[in-house]
């Protein structure tokens, strides 16, 4: 199959977040059949959910790989166990969070995976770093920066390149 473009978003809030999301973008580019193309600032957001939990980083990288949306999963999920990834409840905080947000233009409906990924039109930790990366994508056929207008951007913060 010909190579996919996919997006992942990545966050953190617990064990050094910033160092976790780092990590967590050198190790996306070192797996197999796949190039990281882009990725995005470091942005602190506060939680959605629960708000007594820290507040969290987030990022999202630009994945080119020839991985099937199941193996690349796979593949993210073993990266999450890596970072030995605590989440004691539901909306909780983690360690390390890898969302395939997007896969091509693959639409996807399973138990285990829902691409484009449900709430990343509703959530400015998503939409922000991605349109960065990404400023003339198309979500559900509307420019991302039609969805990013829409939506609160307060709590939000662009972390400075380091
Ligand atoms: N809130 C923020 N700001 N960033 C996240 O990555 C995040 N992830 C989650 C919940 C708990 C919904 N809230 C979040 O899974």
């Amino acid at each position: 199959m010909s190579a996919q473009l996919t997006y992942i978003g990545l966050g953190s809030n617990l064990a050094s977040p910033i160092k976790q999301v780092r990590q967590a973008l050198f190790e996306l580019s070192m797996l197999p059949l796949s190039r990281l193309v882009a990725a995005s600032s470091l942005y602190a957001s506060r939680p959605v959910g629960p708000q007594d939990q820290p507040d969290f980083i987030n990022a999202v990288a630009a994945l080119e790989t020839h991985l099937s949306p199941l193996a690349l999963l796979d593949q993210l999920q073993a990266l999450e166990q890596q970072h030995r990834r605590q989440r004691q409840r539901h909306w909780g905080p983690r360690t390390l969070d890898l969302d395939l947000l997007l896969y091509g233009n693959s639409h996807i409906s399973t138990p285990r995976l829902s691409v484009p990924h449900p709430q990343m039109t509703a959530r400015a930790f998503v939409l922000a770093p991605l349109a960065e990366i990404a400023p003339s994508l198309n979500l559900h056929q509307q420019p991302i920066t039609n969805w990013l207008a829409g939506i609160e951007l307060p709590g939000l913060e662009r972390l400075p390149d380091a």
